[in-house]
């Protein structure tokens, strides 16, 4: 990603096309096993969904976990990370504790916004890891707001900021894009294009299909298109971005290719009336844990047995966070008045406001 006139409108990422990009052992394995634990962890929130357990939306990620893995492990702790409501597994590998995670989904106060956030609203400033956001693109301009003030404090971090495909075609996308590009501000804009949003092909609504073209009305925006079901050759495409943010202060945008298994959300488990279940089971066949798995296998950075161990660690710390979980207490209802503004609005006690 060196020049935008290099960069934009290519499309990386085909098989054979990456290598293991010079990571020692531990950080492959670290991908891997991140991407495992958050398989395994939105297994258990369906099961504690479906059950119960867990109340109001509910959006899983599985089939995307390439994007997450291959987008967050090369950043630096200092660096930002916003994303959408499909949030679970981005909050996980930035390093939010599954339990934390899973006690928000249950709404508990030691989730990690209090419990007061639920699935759509993981947040953990310690970790730079600002939300979870509910409203399709509200939080792209916010990515370009967080841009500004590392420029303004010439500080050498950079933002990451998610979102999903329908975000393309709405105005906070091209006001944040512009805004981006113009200010030169250090933000790394992925899009997890799974083709759809709720029930809507992206093919339907969108004017400019190749997504990453978008990038070309705005000068200084590099633009890629990658595989997302493939964690290394993201990675690769992220990285260039970050080192284009960090070094030259420039935005960058990847249209990360990807596929989600579930419905939109637990309110539309099948998705069986906008795709068909040939669609879905021939996506499964692409599954970014098990290519990922035969390529470390192949390369001799893990054997099957050592899957097999890594796997059963993740399903006992995911059943360790349900437990966790279910023994948090559900915030006071006199909370629900907390945190709604910096604080108290105009002196005004909130809670006579409210009698
Ligand atoms: C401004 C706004 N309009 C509509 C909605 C309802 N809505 C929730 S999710 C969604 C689709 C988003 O799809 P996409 O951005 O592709 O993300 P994905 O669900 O595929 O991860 C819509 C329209 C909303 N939350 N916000
Ligand atoms: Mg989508």
């Amino acid at each position: 990603m060196a020049t935008k006139s290099e960069t934009k409108g290519e499309t990386r990422g085909d098989e054979g096309d990456v290598d293991l990009l010079g990571l020692d052992e531990d950080e492959l394995r670290r991908m891997l096993r991140l991407m495992m634990l958050g398989r395994r962890f939105e297994e258990k929130a369906a099961e504690a969904y479906q059950t119960g357990k867990i109340g109001g939306f509910c959006h899983l990620y599985m089939g995307q976990e390439a994007v997450a893995a291959g987008c967050i492990t090369p950043l630096r702790d200092d660096d930002y990370v916003i994303t959408a409501y499909r949030d679970h597994v981005q909050a996980i590998v930035r390093g939010v504790d599954p339990k934390a995670v899973m006690a928000e989904l249950y709404g508990r106060v030691d989730g990690c916004s209090g419990g007061m956030g639920g699935s759509m609203h993981m947040f953990d400033r310690s970790l730079n890891f600002m939300g979870g956001h509910a409203i399709v693109g509200s939080h792209v301009p916010i990515a370009a707001g967080v841009g500004y003030a590392l420029r303004y404090r010439e500080e050498d971090a950079v933002c990451l900021c998610l979102f999903g495909d329908s975000v393309v075609n709405g105005g906070p996308f091209h006001e944040a894009f512009n805004m981006t590009a113009k200010f030169e501000l250090p933000v790394v804009f992925v899009c997890e294009n799974n083709s759809y949003g709720m029930g809507t092909d992206i093919h339907r609504v969108a004017a400019i299909e190749e997504l990453a073209d978008r990038a070309c009305a705005y000068e200084n925006m590099a633009s890629e298109s990658v595989n997302g079901m493939d964690v290394l050759a993201t990675r690769r495409a992220v990285q260039g971005a970050i080192h284009r943010a960090r070094e030259e202060h420039l935005p960058s945008f990847i249209d990360a290719h990807c596929y989600r298994y579930m419905g939109h959300s637990m309110a539309d488990p099948s998705a069986g009336t906008y795709r068909t279940r040939e669609e879905v089971e021939r996506h499964r066949q692409d599954d970014p844990i098990l290519t990922y798995r035969k390529r470390l296998i192949d390369a001799g950075v893990i054997s099957e047995e050592d899957y097999d161990a890594m796997d059963r660690e993740v399903i006992d710390q995911v059943e360790k966070a349900a437990e966790f979980a279910e023994q948090s207490e559900r915030p006071d209802f006199a909370s629900i008045y907390e945190h709604v503004y910096a604080g108290d609005f105009r002196g005004i006690d909130r809670r006579d406001a409210w009698r």
